[in-house]
């Protein structure tokens, strides 16, 4: 009936199996959790409700339950480049995006939607953003970037594609519009913009250019502190793993010889 994909399979025993390995495993710092009850309300937000009427505060109880400190200095905003964060972060241990949070972790990846007048899951398929906006994930998101910006403080990290077709910072998109105007002024420090090429992909955006250049412009505008920095190097030898042999990915240093093996001294 829907043109997108479906509820995921087994999405309860995903959601409250994913809410115990992180609190019991990933993050213990969060503390005590109630995991069912965390389900049943977010259960709750889409169930028994045309899946093109859920708001984004129908999740505010489940948010709330699973609500949590996030480390300051520890935030990190991005824009295209999902897998890439996801290994940046390390789980929360470099990094705390939003998928890093309780929140984030057990619904990153998963897609849900109910139907009127039925207590069910619909497994067969979901509205997608074209059919409307109000559908159960946009607006699970929408409350969790929402919440993310708010709760983040000190030095904010934002990680961007420069070979993005569509714009290394996009408006719309969960950056521009959920998060941005959510950010507590007065609990940050600074905010530090990466823009990060793919390895074999085209050099479309850097710092103070099209899109990262509006970026800049308006969080300088809105008070911020702001730098940028093109291909940051923690990010460049993570990306590098796969193609060590690429030009974009020569250690600088002598630590290496010609033929990859270790000098003697380095
Ligand atoms: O999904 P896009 O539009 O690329 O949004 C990315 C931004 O919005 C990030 O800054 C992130 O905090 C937030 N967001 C994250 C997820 C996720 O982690 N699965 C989903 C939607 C929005």
């Amino acid at each position: 009936k829907w043109k997108g994909e479906g509820t995921t399979k087994n999405l309860e025993s995903i959601v409250i199996g994913r809410c115990y390995t992180y609190i019991r495993i990933v993050n213990p710092a969060v503390g005590e959790k109630n995991c069912s009850e965390i389900w049943e309300a977010f259960k709750n937000a889409f169930i028994n409700k045309d899946p093109c009427s859920i708001l984004p505060k129908d999740y505010e109880l489940v948010i709330n339950l699973s609500l949590h400190t996030i480390p300051p200095n520890k935030s990190l905003f991005w824009e295209n480049n999902q897998l890439l964060v996801k290994s940046f972060a390390d789980r929360g241990r470099r990094y705390m995006s939003l998928g890093d949070t309780l929140f984030g972790f057990f619904g990153d990846f998963l897609n849900w939607c109910g139907q009127a007048n039925s207590a069910g899951l619909d497994y067969e398929s979901c509205p997608t953003m074209d059919e409307c906006e109000n559908n159960a994930v946009d607006s699970f998101w929408r409350m969790a970037s929402i919440t993310y910006a708010q709760h983040s403080s000190g030095v904010i990290h934002v990680l961007l594609n420069g070979s993005a077709a569509g714009g290394a910072y996009p408006a719309p998109g969960f950056f521009a519009d959920y998060e941005i105007p959510n950010l507590q002024k007065d609990k940050i420090s600074k905010i530090v913009i990466w823009v990060v090429d793919d390895i074999e992909g085209p050099d479309i955006e850097s710092c103070g250019t099209h899109t990262v250049k509006i970026l800049e412009n308006r969080l300088k505008t809105l008070g911020y502190d702001v730098t940028c920095t093109d291909n940051y190097k923690s990010v460049m030898f993570l990306l590098c793993l796969d193609y060590p042999d690429d030009p974009k990915c020569t250690l600088s240093s002598s630590v290496f010889s010609v033929d990859g093996s270790p000098l003697p001294d380095g």
